[in-house]
């Protein structure tokens, strides 16, 4: 029987403890109950049409209600819902899978390692360097380096190699053997005055070789990043930086991993964040995107470097997940991958969209509230500020941001925002004519969000 939203929210209270969430705040005000979706809309349990910027959460690439996703998991489910991988054997659709990714990924990829999820996926990385080190007689290369304010996910490696402080405050992390360095955030770091962005670039790389060098080379086994900080805010490094940071490891014989679970699958403009910045990783993160967030299924891709040490000399790996390969999962990311190059949505987000909604947020720069403005592909940020022209920052306990994303919510648009930094990262098969509407909508809550701040005296 259809329940009415108080009595979802009511059942919800009583029973679902949310991610990342107050729950006490959460069932004093009640959970938003999203019901169905279509293309690039939601619509709740009151029947609002919602347009959502964020796809799912940086998943939904190729948009909601895709039929040829639906069938491969229904004609998988009905053939074979489950087998494992684990003792000698494998199913068609994760054999296919693998196949498929060694040709979508760049060339230095020939095999994959399957998890359930992106934070698993790093959970393996974590395992495999250091495996890979132990193999060729380096065991002392235990540590990971990381950046602040970096996403890798909530398990306890995953929570450990994010820079997340309120993430490390809960639970004793991070583990032992990882540690952080700054960002490339041009806007936190004060624009340095006399400094270009590209110059910055360079200053935010040499952090790594400092580190190294402050921590011992021969100690250090590997570097990841997001090619874009994703949750930490879209985050776009200025270009010198990912070259810099390919050269500093390779001086220093260290593995570079890229986290490619927001970036992975066109959010770029190219297939994967790597070959959109120019550097060449060892091993590669996904999960999101490759399934378009239909079903969980994340993983690593292993560079032939690392993969001939783990073949050859390795033995026994002892890791792996009751659902690495999971033959549903992998059916829907065959359907989803045919789906991509199909619909050229690679080609899609580089020649048109992408450059379009650059063009659309290049257009809010004027805005009074706006700072700084970014985008990547089918990523943007707008950075609020009190004085743009100075660059003075709100106070946070102000917290512009959710006042802005309030308004957002009431107005039918999804926005995430990270401090008072609006994002969106909309499905890869938006259309001009949807990102006029989208900005339309981004526009009057920006105007709202002034409107409050001028109301309560916050602006000048
Ligand atoms: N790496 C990156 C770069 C991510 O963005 C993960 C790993 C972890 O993936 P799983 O599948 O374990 O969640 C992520 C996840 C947000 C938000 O608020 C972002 C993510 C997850 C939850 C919230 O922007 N990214």
């Amino acid at each position: 029987m259809e329940r009415t939203t108080a009595q979802w929210q009511a059942a919800d209270a009583a029973h679902f403890l949310h991610p990342f969430t107050d729950f006490k705040a959460l069932s004093a005000k009640g959970a938003r109950i999203i019901q169905r979706a279509e293309g690039i809309y939601l619509w709740d349990s009151d029947g609002h049409k919602i347009l959502d910027a964020m796809s799912g959460l940086w998943c939904v690439n190729v948009g909601y209600g895709q039929r040829a996703l639906i069938d491969a998991a229904a004609r998988q489910m009905a053939e074979l819902p489950f087998y494992n991988a684990f003792f000698q054997t494998a199913t068609p659709p994760a054999i296919e899978l693998a196949e498929v990714l060694a040709e979508v990924t760049p060339p230095q990829f020939r095999h994959v390692f399957f998890s359930g999820s992106g934070s698993e996926g790093n959970d393996t990385v974590v395992r495999m360097v250091r495996r890979y080190w132990d193999l060729l007689g380096q065991p002392e290369r235990q540590v990971i380096i990381s950046r602040h304010n970096a996403y890798h996910g909530s398990t306890m490696a995953g929570a450990s190699l994010g820079g997340m402080g309120g993430m490390h405050a809960q639970g004793g992390l991070p583990i032992p053997g990882i540690t952080h360095i700054g960002q490339p955030h041009w806007w936190e770091n004060g624009r340095p005055q006399g400094l270009s962005r590209e110059d910055f670039g360079r200053v935010a790389a040499g952090w790594l070789e400092q580190k190294i060098l402050e921590i011992g080379a021969d100690k250090v086994a590997a570097f990841i990043g997001e090619p874009v900080q994703g949750a930490g805010g879209v985050i776009v490094p200025p270009e010198s930086y990912w070259p810099e940071i390919q050269r500093i490891c390779d001086k220093h014989g260290i593995l570079l991993v890229s986290d490619e679970v927001i970036c992975g699958f066109g959010r770029t403009g190219r297939w994967f964040g790597c070959e959109r910045f120019g550097f060449k990783p060892d091993l590669m993160t996904f999960a999101k995107g490759v399934t378009s967030g239909y079903v969980p299924l994340g993983g690593v891709m292993v560079g032939e470097r690392i993969a001939k040490v783990l073949i050859e000399r390795g033995g026994e790996f002892n890791h792996g997940y009751t659902y690495s390969g999971h033959p549903v999962a992998c059916a829907v990311a065959l359907a989803n991958i045919a789906l991509i190059r199909q619909l050229k949505l690679v080609e899609h987000v580089h020649d048109d969209v992408g450059p379009y909604l650059a063009a659309q947020f290049q257009g809010l720069a004027t805005h009074p509230l706006v700072g700084e403005v970014q985008t990547c592909g089918l990523m943007g940020a707008l950075q609020l500020v009190k004085d743009p022209a100075r660059g003075t920052p709100f106070a946070s306990e102000l917290e512009v941001g959710m006042v802005c994303r309030g308004h957002c919510f009431a107005n039918g648009l999804i926005m995430r925002a990270v401090g008072d930094r609006m994002i969106v990262a909309p499905p890869l098969v938006i259309t001009r004519a949807q990102i006029d509407e989208m900005m339309l909508l981004i526009r009057r809550c920006l105007d709202l969000t002034l409107a409050d701040a001028q109301q309560r005296g916050w602006i000048g």
